[in-house]
């Protein structure tokens, strides 16, 4: 952690701001000068609460492993979708959130708009090559003002980005490594998904993908 670093200290030329939507922006390379730092933080974190690969309420296993840091965490299992304040499998209460993280997820949302954002989690979920993330909303959250903002770390990704009704059709957006999105307003409750992950080697985290979710859960 680098406590040391000014608290703005990320920047990105406005040409690589793209609105998609109303409330939804993409910030081209936004966390790459912090990627290192934030796969360091990652690999704090699971060495305490280790990936893993939660049941759905219907009882099939998730091919996405994830963990959590922050006040509280996501799980899912036969019980259903939930955020908990410990770590249901160690007992052990969530990793706090690295200031990395948070100074990050502070500098985009603020880039897209939104002062003050304040999360409590990160969902930190891990996808190998054939990975994929079905078409699903975030409605788990109890502050649906609040965006979430979605680092991309590692191997490409196409994500899937549908509308407010599951039928909606669907744009095809390309994420690369570094690429931050935030998603609030009247696109927060938006369809999305992620695509099977291709066959590659990324320097930084070899045939990988992680994405960081930062949300305001409580
Ligand atoms: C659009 N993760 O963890 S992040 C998830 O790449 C999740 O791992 C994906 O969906 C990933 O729940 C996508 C992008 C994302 C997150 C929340 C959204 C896109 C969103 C909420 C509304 C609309
Ligand atoms: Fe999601």
């Amino acid at each position: 952690m680098s406590a040391s670093l000014p608290l703005f200290d990320t920047t990105t030329p406005t040409d690589a701001r793209e609105e998609l939507a109303p409330g939804a922006w993409v910030l081209r390379g936004f966390a790459l000068e912090r990627a290192h730092a934030l796969l360091h933080e990652i690999e704090h974190i699971a060495a305490r609460s280790p990936f893993r690969h939660l049941l759905t309420p219907g009882g099939k296993t998730m091919s996405v492993a994830m963990t959590n840091c922050g006040n509280v965490g996501w799980f899912s299992d036969g019980r259903g979708y939930r955020y908990t304040e410990a770590d249901p499998e160690t007992g052990n209460s969530w990793p706090a959130m690295p200031d990395v993280f948070l100074r990050l997820a502070g500098n985009a949302a603020r880039a897209a708009g939104f002062d003050g954002y304040a999360p409590d989690v990160c969902l930190i979920n891990r996808y190998e090559v054939g990975t994929r993330l079905t078409l699903h909303r975030d409605h788990d959250e109890r502050d649906r003002r609040a965006p979430i903002v979605s680092v991309s770390l590692g191997l490409p990704a196409t994500f899937l980005w549908g509308g407010l009704a599951r039928s909606d059709p669907q744009r095809r957006i390309p994420l690369g490594h570094g690429d931050v999105v935030v998603w609030g307003g009247p696109s927060r409750m938006r369809y999305h998904g992620v695509l099977p992950i291709k066959d590659g080697e990324h320097p930084l985290s070899g045939s990988r993908r992680f994405n960081l979710t930062f949300r305001t859960a409580r």
